[in-house]
């Protein structure tokens, strides 16, 4: 039989801890028992142990010898790569797909036929559409919109020449990508490109296997996901800092809990307005619940958190738990990172669950799907049925766990903050990284991932890369992570930062730890990147900044996207867990090697923190030297600044 994890060791969240034993007091299975019970397939996708190709009927061939082949003389490079760059598309496709329904969105929004939506940053609308080429003088909001969308939505069918975002990287990073020949052309075509190179008996050379992968990665970064970035923040607002709560402290005990699970901003934006709506709390008192509270999981949380502030009841491994809390009236997702465990959890409490998304439709749950033309009406038919629920509660358990957390630090407020609004600019952080009180920066990003102990390896990493003056910028399951052990909460990072990263963040009034939103807003920090090197003095391109890129706990193929588009971007990329080409050196070499000349950005698959944690601090430092920035020295900064700063923000955070 096999070995099962002690709570300790299956995550760092005493929240969790307390969730897993009470799941276990009630005979519940949740991923982590799964995790501990399935062993993972040593050749699977791949991994040290051999691959596995299942790409015709021929097979599935199973290589774990070097030299050997498939039946149709596959070779382990070809099947490696191949693996990785399927899982590089479905991860694009997610992303895009979700970009694609958010510019459909628009558009209605544009035309008046969607319900409840409205376009709520006119001046992010103007941004996107001098981007777009998009005349703005003398036009309607609604007419800038609807040819703003219709060009959006142009993208993913587009068949030639580049994609329009394209043009807004560093220069030099455009001409690396046209050299090496993956600038995409369209959104959809480079996902069905990888679709068909991979089909059986056609691409078998790996690194331009891998050049496929690159460029339907790209369509995700600079296309799919940074096009529903932009959308998202025209109908829902451009994030800026405010205050929120992060774990399952955040459900109430006396009020009726909706939590909204999955990626789209699109129903959970009509949902914070339908509980917030008079008639609707009143309802929810006439069942005995004291309110409605709405909470999030995953990305859609963060999309709801960075916005409204909505408390988040966690990253991706709290979704069961929450449920296990008995306190979930209702549990509605949209798309992606939900899992299929949840409507039998939910069937032994009242809780019902609800999937809304026409691509999604889970044995065992109540379907009632989404259309953005009666979105709001929708919303409150949703908040009803969660109401009614109410009065059905049996026994419930929230652990009185939940932070502070202040997030929201999308690359328009970064740039504000650091300047005010009339000198707005990124040049102090170019200035505080190149004088070395800041070293450098890193992106810590991804999801949870049982095979491992839940949030360690973020919560390390985050802690220790602020002692070493490094800059943290996250998204994702790696932001929700950092927020409940305090990093999200200015003063308290400021606890664990180095002495010249302290001096700067309480001269200039930014955080340590900046978190930018969902995963889709990864793309956010590209905007970042692009704008640091446009600030100048930090080099021609993104791969001459010292930055990292970093996933310790990832496990979905969306994560092996953004790691692919990020290295094309000129990015250290270390990812944790495993790696799934490790059947493969020369893929191996490729990812790092290969990509690193062509392309200045790399992605290596590493199994420790330390080991990690060291790589990431020796790329920084390389790149100080090759700019000639002094040498990192801790030991030259921190004897000025001004700490009642923070006392003021965390203060103003708490008064709301
Ligand atoms: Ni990202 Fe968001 Fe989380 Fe991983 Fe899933 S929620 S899109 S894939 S698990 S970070």
């Amino acid at each position: 039989m096999a070995k099962l994890r002690s709570a300790e060791e299956r995550s760092r969240d005493p929240a969790a801890r307390e969730m897993l034993a009470r799941a276990a007091e009630l005979g519940i299975q949740t991923a982590f028992d799964r995790a501990d019970m399935m062993a993972a397939c040593p050749i699977g996708v791949g991994s040290s142990a051999g691959a596995c190709c299942k790409n015709c009927f021929m097979g599935p061939c199973r290589l774990t010898k070097d030299g050997q082949v498939g039946v149709c003389g596959a070779t382990i490079e070809t099947i490696a790569a191949r693996n990785l760059a399927r899982s590089i598309a479905a991860g694009s496709a997610a992303h895009s797909d979700h970009g694609r329904d958010l510019a459909f969105t628009l558009l209605a929004t544009a035309d008046g036929k969607a319900q409840g939506y409205e376009i709520r940053d006119v001046e992010k609308l103007h941004a996107v559409a001098r981007k777009f080429g998009v005349k703005t003088d003398g036009r309607s909001k609604e007419d800038i919109a609807r040819e703003v969308a219709t060009l959006g939505l142009s993208m993913f069918g587009q068949q030639e020449g580049e994609l329009m975002y394209i043009k807004h990287a560093p220069r030099k990073q455009q001409e690396r990508w046209r050299r090496y020949g993956i600038v995409p052309r369209g959104i959809d075509r480079e996902v069905v490109e990888v679709m068909h190179r991979t089909h059986m008996g056609d691409d078998q050379q790996a690194e331009h296997i891998l050049k496929g992968a690159l460029r339907c990665a790209m369509g995700d970064g600079w296309g799919g996901s940074m096009l529903a970035t932009d959308f998202s923040d025209i109908l829902f607002g451009t994030p800026r800092p405010r205050a929120g709560r992060v774990n399952l402290g955040g459900l109430k005990g006396d009020e009726v809990n909706i939590v909204i699970h999955g990626h789209e901003p699109t129903l959970s934006q009509m949902l914070v307005r339908a509980v917030n709506e008079p008639e609707l709390i009143e309802y929810a008192r006439s069942k005995g619940a004291r309110g409605i509270n709405l909470a999030g999981i995953c990305c859609t949380s963060n999309e709801t958190l960075v916005r409204q502030g909505v408390p988040s009841a966690g990253n991706f491994l709290h979704q069961e738990l929450a449920l296990i809390t008995g306190a979930v009236d209702a549990m509605i997702v949209d798309v992606q990172c939900i899992m299929q465990a949840l409507p039998s959890i939910a069937g032994r409490f009242h809780t019902k669950f609800i999937t809304t998304s026409p691509k999604v439709v889970i044995e065992g749950g109540l379907h009632m799907e989404f259309d953005e033309h009666h979105a709001l009406d929708q919303a409150r038919v949703l908040v009803r049925t969660a109401i009614d629920n109410y009065p059905n509660r049996g026994p419930v358990h929230i652990p009185d766990i939940a932070e502070d957390v202040i997030p929201g630090f999308s690359h328009e407020y970064i740039n504000y903050m650091l300047g005010g609004s009339y000198r707005a600019s990124f040049r102090p952080l170019n200035d505080a990284i190149m004088s070395g009180r800041i070293r450098g920066v890193v992106a810590d990003v991804g999801c949870n991932n049982p095979r491992t102990t839940q949030d360690k390896s973020h919560e390390w990493l985050v802690r220790e890369l602020l002692g070493n003056d490094v800059l943290v910028v996250q998204t994702g399951c790696g932001a929700l992570a950092a927020g409940k052990y305090g990093y999200l909460l200015p003063e308290a990072a400021l606890e664990a930062a180095g002495p010249g990263l302290r001096e700067v963040c309480e001269a200039t009034g930014m955080p340590p730890v900046l978190h930018m939103g969902s995963c889709v807003d990864n793309s956010r920090i590209l905007t970042v990147l692009t704008q640091v090197v446009a600030e100048g003095g930090l080099g021609e391109d993104i791969s001459d900044v010292p930055a990292v890129g970093m996933a310790p706990e990832w496990m979905s193929e969306k994560a092996l996207a953004i790691g692919a588009y990020c290295a094309a971007s000129g990015a250290y990329v270390l990812f944790g867990i495993d790696s799934p080409v490790g059947a493969s050196a020369e893929v191996t070499r490729i990812l790092s090697e290969t990509w690193g000349q062509a392309l200045g950005g790399k992605l290596e698959f590493v199994t420790s923190d330390e080991e990690m944690l060291k790589r990431a601090l020796a790329h920084i430092d390389a790149k100080r030297a090759a700019l000639n920035l002094p040498a990192y020295d801790a030991g030259r900064f921190g004897r000025s600044g001004d700490l009642t700063y923070y006392t003021r923000m965390k203060e103003s955070a708490i008064a709301g």
